[in-house]
């Protein structure tokens, strides 16, 4: 069986599995502003550990995006979406109980369905999902992944994508252009009006709680390299992972 990245997953495909080795899979979130390449930094670390040596080959490496749990929008919500007037990069925005949900059964080794999302439509089909078997290392990126602190307090690892917001925003255009069926007016008026603002509301204050911030991202292959040596070291040394500190109730208060 695959996975969404092509993994092969070796583990048991109904549900619960013995934890492998007795250990708790390695969870790190990887955050940054849009564009500033959190999807790459994830693939270089996957290939990374994944090729590097041959013992790996076993360790099964898994992302997911946060992109996957965006909420569904009602009808009042989409017409404003389809006409760039709805904030796509606000803590509200995603169904965060369900990322929160998803991360705790990673985390106690169980297989889980995520939603497929579409850009284009600005919503989940809500018939099709992804797999996500239980894996070593799992990788979780997003704009917002740090935000809430029920969700920050369950990764292991905290790296933040610092990347030049000129640079994010040039990219920005040519992607939502390109992969996203957008023009540039609607590029630019949402990134002026919902994208930046939240950016700096949101998502950079969560720069402290990082434990490696990445400038470059992608480009920076030392932090990357160091990075992925220590995954391994902590992987190979059998180091006991704990379970991060577990949230003291399941309560979500409003961000808005
Ligand atoms: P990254 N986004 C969309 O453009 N459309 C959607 O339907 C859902 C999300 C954008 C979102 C955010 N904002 O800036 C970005 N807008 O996806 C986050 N507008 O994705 O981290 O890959 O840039
Ligand atoms: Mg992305």
């Amino acid at each position: 069986t695959r996975n969404m990245d092509g993994h092969v997953a070796n583990g048991s495909t109904n549900g619960v599995r013995t934890l492998r080795n007795g250990k708790r899979p390695f969870l790190i979130g990887v955050s940054g502003g849009t564009a500033s390449g959190k999807s790459t930094v994830c693939k270089r670390i996957m290939e990374k550990l994944g090729i590097d040596n041959v013992a790996y080959m076993q360790r099964q490496v898994v992302c997911i995006s946060q992109d996957s749990f965006y909420r569904e929008l009602n009808e009042e919500e989409k017409v404003r979406a389809l006409k760039g007037n709805f904030n796509f990069d606000h803590p509200d925005a995603f169904n965060n109980e369900l990322l929160h949900q998803t991360l705790v059964d990673i985390l106690h080794g169980q297989s889980c369905e995520i939603p497929v999302y579409d850009y284009c439509t600005h919503s989940s089909s809500g018939e099709r999902f992804s797999t996500i078997y239980p894996a070593d290392v799992v990788l979780v990126e997003g704009i917002l992944v740090f935000y809430i602190p029920q969700i920050r307090n369950l990764f292991h690892m905290k790296l933040f994508v610092d990347t030049d917001s000129d640079l994010r925003l040039a990219r920005r255009v040519l992607r939502d252009i390109k992969d996203r069926g957008r023009d540039l007016d609607h590029v630019l008026n949402q990134y002026t009006m919902y994208v930046k603002p939240a950016f700096e509301e949101f998502c950079l204050p969560t720069k402290k709680f990082a434990d490696v911030i990445i400038p470059r991202g992608a480009d920076n292959t030392v932090a990357i390299d160091l990075i992925v040596q220590h995954i391994k070291d902590l992987l190979n040394n059998q180091v006991a992972v704990p379970l991060p500190v577990s949230p003291t109730s399941n309560q979500f208060s409003s961000y808005s």
